[in-house]
């Protein structure tokens, strides 16, 4: 299958699409920096590949994950943590790249977070199938911070519950390019991401990949 499933829905760059009082998806915010971010995702690859990580109870997750920044989020047999050196090397994360930081910080601004400076990025490697659960992200220290959140080629449906597991959850697609933030009030929402769909993108080609970047020492 060619072209992206959802071509037909494509939103305009620069729509914000709210998901609640402190959370909004910003189209098409990433679209001006991919040019310079795409090379330097691939020196961090070079440095710190992606890996399939164990979850504390024995499972290898179904999403290959990296880092770069100076924290990590790593999960093993002995819990979630972040950590400043990459388990597989030894050697420190890669650096944040510049243009990453400064992606993080106008994003964050746009959504009403001006001052983030996240010490982390988290980046994630989605393949036809692959799915992320429903969970918080809660292994920051401050709370206080927001999450902003990256997609990068074919388009994933975003899940987004409230403060507790069950109770529903909305769906709303994110496409290359988009930024999602969330902060304040909804910091601790549960979120996932829906089985991604076969599709193609001209960067990524079947794959979908999401920084998120987070305050978290
Ligand atoms: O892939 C996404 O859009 C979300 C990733 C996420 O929630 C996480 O890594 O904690
Ligand atoms: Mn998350």
């Amino acid at each position: 299958m060619t072209g992206d499933l959802f071509a037909d829905e494509l939103p305009l760059a620069g729509e914000r699409m709210s998901l609640g009082p402190q959370s909004v998806v910003l189209r098409g915010f990433a679209l001006t920096f991919i040019d310079e971010l795409w090379p330097r995702l691939q020196q961090v690859l070079t440095q710190a590949p992606f890996r399939h990580m164990v979850t504390p109870g024995g499972q290898t997750m179904s999403v290959p994950l990296t880092n770069c920044g100076p924290l990590g989020w790593t999960s093993s047999r002995a819990g979630y943590r972040y950590r400043s050196d990459d388990p597989d090397s030894g050697l420190p994360w890669p650096a944040m790249p510049a243009v990453f930081m400064r992606l993080a910080t106008e994003a964050a601004a746009a959504a009403g977070f001006a001052g983030f400076a996240p010490d982390a990025c988290l980046i994630n490697r989605y393949r036809p199938g692959s799915r992320l659960t429903l969970h918080q992200d809660r292994n920051e220290r401050d709370f206080s911070q927001p999450i902003v959140s990256v997609s990068l080629g074919v388009s994933a449906v975003f899940l987004w519950g409230g403060l507790q597991r069950a109770g529903g959850t909305q769906r709303m697609a994110l496409f290359h390019g988009d930024v999602a933030v969330w902060g304040g009030v909804d910091r601790m929402r549960y979120h996932g991401i829906a089985p991604i769909r076969e599709g193609s993108h001209a960067l990524t080609g079947s794959e979908r990949i999401n920084f998120t970047f987070r305050k978290a020492g």
